[in-house]
């Protein structure tokens, strides 16, 4: 496979290539692409150097056959044609395509097929405190229709990209320094800090990605489900947690729910309170699967449901998600 990233100098685009190394993609040309910011940076993948080049509006990607894409909605709805126009699979990152009808959204434990139908060439792939819910909400749709889903979402820094990570650090620097806390990547200072608004508010009063969540699970699951979610940004570095409450057509018990979620594809359950073993982002950072604790009946609903989940935003919720993309296509053969 001719391989390109979009975006290769940040958060997203550095795990691309750790994951592409680690899951041994098949890769026989690899060509990363940025920005001027990041033209001329040297980035090494299996030991051997590579140059970012200048994304610009020419053949370069003639030869690619997958083109993960992390650099903002402007450049995936700029540079898409440019990108795709000599059959490569464009996978992004960004929020442009999701809703489109003619663009599959994809999470593969959920709806790998969708990604073989794709008349632009291109694969949504979700925001990722929607793709590590819905790994979850898999395996309990097929015990039972799920109905109403409500969401707490406590989002790392790491959502906000690599510049935030660095910014979160240094706010800790600079308040155990006494100096003045620079705020730019945030609305507000996040050190010591929760602040309740992901991405801006919309007219209905809910903010974009509280948006996202309702409308990119309906689409992943095919599904009538109405999710009304609560998105928070807390002082955790890397991993998304969630507190999500669900309502089935028929009631499900905790024991039911646990087996289904253990033996699911890209779930971990790690649920013993007892023993104060429950997920947490500390430990789920840098890994690949969704865990799952704190597993308990609803006790405001007969037929609902309550459990935690934490999983890595950069991987899961964003790069891993797109390299099993590229995966099940390769694997079902249809990459030009
Ligand atoms: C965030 N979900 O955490 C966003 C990133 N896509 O900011």
């Amino acid at each position: 496979m001719n391989v390109a990233i979009v975006g290769a100098s940040g958060a997203v685009g550095q795990e691309f290539l750790r994951i592409l190394a680690e899951r041994e993609f098949p890769i026989d040309n690899l060509v990363l692409f940025g920005s001027e910011r990041s033209a001329g940076k040297k980035y090494t993948f299996k030991g051997k150097e590579y140059e970012v080049k200048l994304l610009q509006h020419n053949d370069d990607f003639k030869d690619i056959d997958v083109a993960f894409t992390s650099a903002g909605g402007g450049t995936s709805k700029e540079y898409a044609e440019t990108i795709t126009k000599y059959g490569a699979v464009m996978i992004d990152n960004s929020s442009a395509f999701r809703m489109c009808d003619d663009v599959p959204l994809v999470v593969p434990e959920c709806n790998a097929e969708d990604a073989l139908k794709r008349p632009r060439g291109i694969i949504a792939n979700p925001n990722c405190t929607t793709i590590m819910m819905v790994v979850v909400l898999k395996p309990l749709e097929q015990l039972s229709h799920i109905k109403r889903i409500h969401i707490a979402s406590y989002q790392s820094a790491s959502g906000a990209g690599a510049a935030a990570m660095a910014e979160l650090q240094e706010q800790y620097r600079e308040l155990v320094n006494n100096e003045p806390v620079k705020v730019e990547k945030f609305p507000h200072q996040l050190a010591y800090n929760v602040i309740p608004q992901i991405d801006v508010f919309t007219d209905n009063g809910y903010t974009k990605e509280e948006m996202k969540m309702f409308n990119e699970t309906r689409k992943i699951m095919h599904s009538d489900v109405r999710c009304s979610a609560m998105c928070v940004r807390v002082s955790s570095l890397r991993s998304h947690s969630e507190s999500v409450w669900i309502e089935t057509e028929r009631p499900i018990s905790v024991e039911e729910a646990q087996k289904a979620i253990a033996a699911a594809p890209g779930c971990t359950l790690k649920d013993d309170p007892q023993n104060l073993v429950y997920p947490m982002p500390l430990e789920t950072a840098g890994k690949d699967d969704v865990f799952v604790g704190r597993v308990r009946k609803d006790l405001a609903d007969d037929c609902g449901l309550t459990f935690w989940l934490s999983g890595d935003q950069i991987r899961k919720g964003a790069a891993l998600n797109a390299v099993q993309i590229a995966e099940y296509l390769y694997k079902v053969g249809d990459l030009k």
